[in-house]
């Protein structure tokens, strides 16, 4: 049985006397809003105000009673799914543990601690800016190019410290569930699944690990998506499938839900349950080609057997205060991925391991995920023999959380940590470890408890640690050399790199969310202060303005503005999208950086805070569609694909048409073809040379269009 500890609590700064109500789950931050004690740091410059918040210490407290049946239990667990970070638990004033990692549950006994009658739980979160100094002085570490030094001593989103996108609020809290469970007899501490094809069967296994007080009976069943059971006695059990429904992207799936097989195991005395645990299954090998070939090194994701092409985009957390993130928005947002036609998702290094919720509906949708380790743009300090085993416990508490999940597409150790590695160069130690930790003790780790989902040390990832990092002809990579490095927009044209997990273009938010951070003030400006705090890479706005003055005139009105920038970012990232998608089987994938914000900001961006599609989020339906045309025009010739990636070959119509500006059809052309699966084809090769013969060039479109 379970009991929320969920609701009303009462919280303070510990150098305050006053208790005030809190909110569970929650933080530190939304409980001072909601009293009204600090103003919403999303508004205008107000962020700047309450960072003394992350400098403090808070405590929570709550009651809670307990009947002399509850008592009667074999065992009482205090279980919290998400405490934020360093903090002491004390139940009835007795120390229970310390938490030092918000990516962990926590699960304790506290029989020996309550009574019955009314009881009381205290959490007291030190500072997360204090704990960090002080470690940091302890333990200097690389400097942190986006914000303050030594946090990745602490084990919670890098990017509540601040990011290019992202505002400095490190919050305290109980930010997920709390509960008390009581224990009768036995109880499922872990279900392990596992799924495997062989030969047209699919065999599962189950294996539950059971803490018993006293004699139990156990039952597994695994109930197929046609609705039929199959059941089994015991704390372990193997399912052979016969005909398995495969699971599959929504890109490659007639089904709008994908199948899956619910493994579920309950514990019984007599006929009284005693516990009860369930995980769904999707039948499918995930495999990541990393083979040599006449390109280099290969990084092609493979659906059962069928090489992807991978359209995604990356996400951070969409919200800094993450409890605010509920199934709704998080519907919405995948909802988003699906329009946008993108078949993966990379969840990045600098803030949390998803949910459940996350998983199981990306399970269901038929979305892949790419899930980054938490280690962003930093060197660790993996050598102190207290942060590796705190690591290794939140690996397998993450890996056996999420390892099942048929979305799961791959494990990779952290982001950018060896691509900004000559900025500690001279720390060799860091260097030593960085490669020991993510080249060896990782990948072991995670494969004490899943032995299948791929595994990619680092992103961008080179032939081996610090050696060939962004190359084109090995592994992936992030370009920035549009933006950071202010190269034209069609350099990405020159790039035929074999992976690009991350390249973006910032634009402006939707006016709706200017209004928002902005208090309807009008008259806007990009210089004002409230455009500066809103606006976190370095120069973002001059950057956004030069772009756009590099492909329109520059408009007088803002509004004019917003819409500009958004054009002129979903043509970058089209562009190289569809060069990429062109040159499949050389580029297997690309994903444009980021989805999503984490508050109303100027960024990059496709979906803002509040919901807004920005102009790029339409345009990746147009540009990712897995049955689409494209134009490589060059100086030389105009060449017109077809780009199928879709599993069944495709009988469509290509044809084009060259006009001029006064609206009149001069050439037209059309092909029938039958487009082989996962294939593109150039249907039309135009010679520049040839067409300049009969038109001007300069007063000539060409339109094309993909008949089905
Ligand atoms: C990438 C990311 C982030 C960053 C983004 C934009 O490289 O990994 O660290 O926010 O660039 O600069």
């Amino acid at each position: 049985m379970i009991k929320t500890l969920n609701g009303e609590w009462l919280f303070k700064a510990t150098d305050q006397n006053e208790w005030k109500k809190a909110t569970v789950p929650g933080c530190n931050f939304l409980d001072l809003m909601s009293c009204g004690d600090i103003y919403d740091p999303f508004i205008s410059t107000c962020e700047k105000d309450v960072y003394f918040v992350g400098e403090k210490d808070w405590e929570y407290k709550r009651t809670f009673e307990i009947s002399e049946e509850d008592f009667e239990c074999d065992d009482v667990l205090l279980n919290c799914k998400m405490l934020d970070t360093i903090c002491e638990v004390y139940i009835n004033s007795q120390f229970l543990f310390a938490g030092d990692n918000c990516f962990v549950a926590y699960s304790k006994s506290v029989k020996s601690l309550i009574n019955v009658g009314e009881n009381e739980i205290r959490i007291v979160f030190k500072s997360p800016v204090n704990y960090v100094s002080d470690k940091y002085k302890k333990c200097p570490t690389p400097v942190n190019s986006n914000g303050q030094n030594g946090i990745v001593h602490i084990r919670k989103p890098q990017s509540h410290f601040g990011w290019d996108w992202g505002p400095v609020l490190p919050l305290s809290g109980i930010t997920k569930d709390i509960e008390l469970q009581f224990v009768n007899t036995a109880k499922i501490d872990y279900l392990a699944v596992t799924q495997r094809l062989d030969d047209g069967k699919a065999i599962i296994n189950a294996k539950a690990d059971v803490t018993s007080f006293g004699n139990y009976d156990s039952e597994i069943k695994v109930t197929c998506p046609d609705g039929s059971v199959l059941t089994q006695m015991g704390n372990s059990a193997q399912f052979v499938i016969e005909n398995p429904e495969l699971w599959w992207t929504y890109e490659l799936s007639a089904n709008k839900k994908q199948p899956l097989y619910t493994v579920s195991i309950t514990l019984k005395a007599g006929e009284k349950v005693l516990d009860e645990q369930s995980k769904r299954l999707g039948l499918r090998t995930i495999e990541l080609n990393r083979e040599i070939d006449k390109y280099g090194r290969n990084f092609q994701f493979v659906l059962n057997g069928v090489p992807l092409y991978i359209k995604g985009s990356n996400y951070i957390p969409p919200d800094s205060f993450i409890t605010r993130f509920d199934k709704k928005k998080l519907d919405y947002m995948l909802d988003a991925v699906q329009f946008s036609n993108m078949n993966m998702i990379r969840i990045w290094g600098g803030g949390y391991y998803e949910s459940d919720e996350f998983y199981d509906a990306c399970d269901e949708r038929g979305i892949l995920v790419w899930q980054d380790f938490q280690f962003a743009c930093q060197a660790y300090p993996f050598f102190d023999d207290d942060f590796l085993s705190n690591v290794k416990r939140e690996v397998e508490y993450n890996v056996k959380r999420l390892c099942h999940h048929p979305s799961l597409a791959v494990w990779n150790g952290n982001n950018e940590i060896e691509d900004m590695h000559m900025a500690w160069v001279y720390m060799t130690k860091y260097v030593d470890w960085t490669e020991k930790f993510f080249y060896h003790i990782l990948e072991n780790e995670i494969r004490k408890y899943d032995n299948s989902t791929p595994y990619t040390p680092t992103s961008p990832v080179g032939e081996k640690h610090n050696y060939g990092v962004g190359s084109d002809n090995v592994g992936d990579t992030h370009l920035w050399a549009v933006w950071h490095g202010l190269k034209s927009m069609n350099y990405y044209r020159k790039r035929l790199t074999r992976f690009c997990s991350e390249f973006g273009f910032e634009s402006l938010p939707d006016m709706k969310t200017i209004d928002i951070f902005a208090e309807h003030k009008g008259n806007y400006s990009l210089d004002d202060e409230v455009f500066n705090a809103h606006q976190k890479c370095e120069n973002g706005n001059d950057k956004m303005v030069y772009y756009v003055a590099s492909r329109f005139n520059l408009p007088k009105k803002f509004k004019d503005m917003v819409y500009l920038s958004q054009v002129t970012q979903n043509e970058c990232i089209a562009d190289a999208t569809e060069h990429w998608r062109r040159n499949k089987g050389r580029c297997n994938g690309s994903m444009y950086w980021q989805l999503n914000d984490c508050w109303g900001v100027c960024s990059w961006s496709s979906i803002d805070y509040y919901g807004n599609y920005k102009a790029l989020q339409y345009g990746a339906r147009h540009f990712n569609a897995p049955l689409s045309v494209s134009i490589e025009d060059t100086k030389d010739y105009v060449k017109i694909y077809a780009l199928n990636d879709l599993n069944t070959p495709q009988d469509i119509a290509v044809s084009y048409e060259i006009f001029d500006f006064v609206g009149s059809t001069k050439e037209a052309d059309e092909k029938q073809i039958t487009i082989d699966k996962v294939k593109n084809e150039c249907v039309f090769d135009l010679d520049v040379k040839e067409l300049s013969k009969t038109y001007d060039l300069k007063r000539t479109g060409i339109a094309v269009r993909l008949i089905k």
